[in-house]
C-alpha cells in the first residue's frame, strides 16, 4: 500500500507525541515510585521489609510459572527417558499376548529357555569374544589342556560354539564358551558370538595387537553389558617387553574410552609355553569371586534385554505383515468397485468410504489415535495430487494393458480399475511407511510418502494390477 506525503507527516507526528507520552509517563512513575520508596524507608521497618519479602515472593513465583509454561515439553519428555528394568514376568506376559497376537515368539522363548536351563544347572559361563584367528581356541586350550578344542592355522575354524569344561585355581566349576571368530559386524557369526556373550557371566575378549576400529566397536558393545570382562592381550610372543607396555597402556585407554574402566588388560601368550596363561587365570578368578547371585542378576538383565529386542522385531515383523495383507486387501476392494461400476467415471473414490476406512484401519493395526481432520487432510492432499496425475496413470495404465496378453481392446472401465488399483496400493504403503517412520499420523508426510510409492516402478505394478482386474472380472463374469 503507497502512504501519501500527508499521511506520512500525520504518522510522523504522531509518532513523535506518542514518543513523548511515554517519556512522561516514564518520568512520572520514576517520581511517583521515587516518593513511595523514600516514604516506606522513613516509614516502620516491618512494613518496608515485609513489602519487600511479598515483591521477592510473586517475582518466584511468576519465574515459576513461566519456567513451566514455556518447558513442559522437555520436562515430559525428560522423564520417559528413564527405563523401568526389564523383568521376567514382563517378558512372559509379552509373549503370552503376542502369541494370541500371531507374533512369532519363538525366538524370545528358546532364549528364556536356555537361561533356565543354564541357571537349573548352576553353572558359570564365560566367553571367549575376539575376531578370527586372534587366539581364542588356543586361549581355551592353554586354559583347559584337556578339552578337545580345534584350532586352526586359517581363520576361523570355530562355525559352532562350544563349550567346554575348566576348573578355576580356586576350585570354581565354569563352562568356556569358544564362539566363532568375528570379522565383520553385523555378520551372522557376530551375532551367533554377541548373543553367547549377553548369555554368560564373564566375557573375555580377545585381541592380538592394538584394536582396529571395527574391535574397538565390538568392545564398546561388549562393556554395554555391563558385566565382568577381561581384555586379553594375545600372542605376546611376537613383541618385545618394550611394545608390550605400549600396548598394554594403549589398550587399557581404549577400554576406559570404551565404557570399561573396570576391566583389566592381561598380557598372554597361548602358543609358547602359555606365558601369562597363569594371570589369566587368576583375573577370571578374581572377577567370579563375586557373589553368584550378582553374577546371575548382570547376566539376567543382559539376557532380558535381548529378549525384549527380539519381541519388539518379531512384533515389527508381524505388523508389516498385517499391513501388507491390509493393502492388499484395499486393493482388491477397490479394484471391486471399479469393474462394478457401470459408467466409471473420473472422479476417484478415494476421499470416499474406502479410503477413510483404510486409513482408520491402517492407524489401528499401528496403534495411532486417528483423528477426523487428520484422515480427511491426508484424503485430501492425495486426492490433489491424483486429480494432476491421472492423465499419466491413465496412459500407463492402458498401454501396459495393451501389451497385456488376452486383454484385447480394453474398456475404459478396465483401464479405471488398474489405476484405482494403483492409488490404493501406494495409498495404503504410504500410510504404512510413514506411521512406521513417525509413530503419529501426519498427513502431509504420508501424502508424500503415497506420491512417491505411486510414481515409483509404474509399469511393473500396472502388469501387476492388471492381472489382479482380470481375476476380478472374470470371477464377476463367474458369478
Ligand atoms: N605367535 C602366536 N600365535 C598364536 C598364539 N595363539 C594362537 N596363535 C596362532 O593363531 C592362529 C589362530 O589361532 P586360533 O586359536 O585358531 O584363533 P581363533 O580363530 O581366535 O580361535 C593359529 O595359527 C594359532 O597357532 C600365540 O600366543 N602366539
Ligand atoms: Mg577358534
Amino acid at each position: 500500500m503507497r502512504l501519501t506525503r500527508n499521511m506520512r507527516l500525520l504518522l510522523a507526528l504522531s509518532v513523535v507525541l506518542t514518543l513523548l507520552g511515554i517519556a512522561g509517563a516514564a518520568v512520572g512513575l520514576a517520581g511517583s515510585l521515587a516518593e513511595v520508596w523514600a516514604r516506606l524507608r522513613s516509614g516502620p521497618a516491618p512494613i518496608f521489609y515485609g513489602l519487600l519479602l511479598f515483591l521477592a515472593a510473586v517475582s518466584v513465583l511468576g519465574g515459576w510459572l513461566i519456567w513451566r509454561l514455556l518447558m513442559p515439553s522437555r520436562r515430559r519428555s525428560g522423564r520417559k527417558e528413564i527405563e523401568a528394568p526389564i523383568t521376567r514376568d514382563a517378558l512372559e506376559q509379552r509373549i503370552s499376548t503376542g502369541r494370541v497376537e500371531g507374533i512369532d515368539v519363538s525366538a524370545a522363548e528358546r532364549e528364556l529357555g536356555e537361561l533356565a536351563r543354564r541357571r537349573d544347572a548352576g553353572r558359570l559361563f564365560l566367553c571367549v569374544f575376539g575376531q578370527i584367528s586372534t587366539g581364542k581356541s588356543s586361549l581355551i586350550r592353554s586354559l583347559a589342556p584337556d578339552a578337545a578344542v580345534t584350532t586352526g592355522v586359517t581363520g576361523g575354524t570355530t562355525r559352532e560354539i562350544g563349550h567346554y569344561r575348566w576348573c578355576t585355581p580356586g576350585g570354581d566349576e565354569i563352562i568356556l564358551a569358544d564362539v566363532p571368530g568375528t570379522a565383520a559386524p553385523g555378520s551372522e557369526a557376530e551375532t551367533a558370538a554377541l548373543e553367547e556373550a549377553v548369555r554368560a557371566h564373564v566375557v573375555i575378549y580377545t585381541c592380538d595387537g592394538d584394536l582396529s576400529g571395527e574391535q574397538y566397536q565390538e568392545l564398546t558393545m561388549l562393556a554395554a553389558l555391563d558385566k565382568p570382562l577381561v581384555l586379553a592381550l594375545n600372542k605376546s610372543d611376537r613383541y618385545s617387553a618394550g611394545e608390550i607396555d605400549l600396548l598394554r597402556e594403549r589398550l587399557q585407554q581404549r577400554l576406559d574410552e570404551a565404557g570399561a574402566d573396570e576391566a583389566a588388560v592381561v598380557v598372554v601368550s597361548a602358543r609358547s609355553g602359555g606365558d601369562g596363561v597363569a594371570d589369566l587365570a587368576a583375573a577370571i578368578q578374581r572377577l567370579v569371586e563375586r557373589s553368584p547371585e550378582a553374577l546371575d542378576a548382570l547376566r539376567d538383565a543382559a539376557v532380558f534385554t535381548i529378549v525384549a529386542r527380539r519381541l519388539d522385531a518379531a512384533a515389527t515383523e508381524r505388523r508389516r505383515e498385517r499391513s501388507a495383507e491390509l493393502v492388499k486387501s484395499y486393493t482388491r476392494k477397490a479394484v471391486v468397485g471399479a469393474v462394478a461400476a457401470v459408467s466409471p467415471g473420473t472422479d476417484i473414490l478415494i476421499q470416499g468410504y474406502l479410503g477413510t476406512a483404510l486409513v482408520k484401519e491402517m492407524c489401528g493395526l499401528y496403534d495411532v489415535p486417528v483423528r477426523g481432520i487428520d484422515t480427511d487432510r491426508l484424503l485430501r492432499l492425495s486426492q490433489s495430487y491424483v486429480g494432476r496425475s491421472l492423465p499419466i496413470l491413465l496412459a500407463v495404465a492402458g498401454n501396459a494393458l495393451k501389451a497385456f496378453p488376452g486383454v484385447g481392446t480394453i474398456a475404459g472401465g478396465l483401464t479405471h480399475a488398474v489405476a484405482y488399483g494403483l492409488i490404493f496400493d501406494a495409498l495404503g504403503r504410504g500410510l504404512a511407511e510413514a506411521l512406521d517412520e513417525g509413530g503419529e499420523l501426519r498427513p502431509a508426510a504420508a501424502a508424500r510418502k503415497f506420491r512417491e510409492n505411486l510414481g515409483e516402478d509404474l509399469r511393473a505394478r500396472t502388469i501387476r494390477m492388471a492381472k489382479l482386474v482380470l481375476e476380478e472380472k472374470q470371477t464377476g463374469r463367474d458369478r
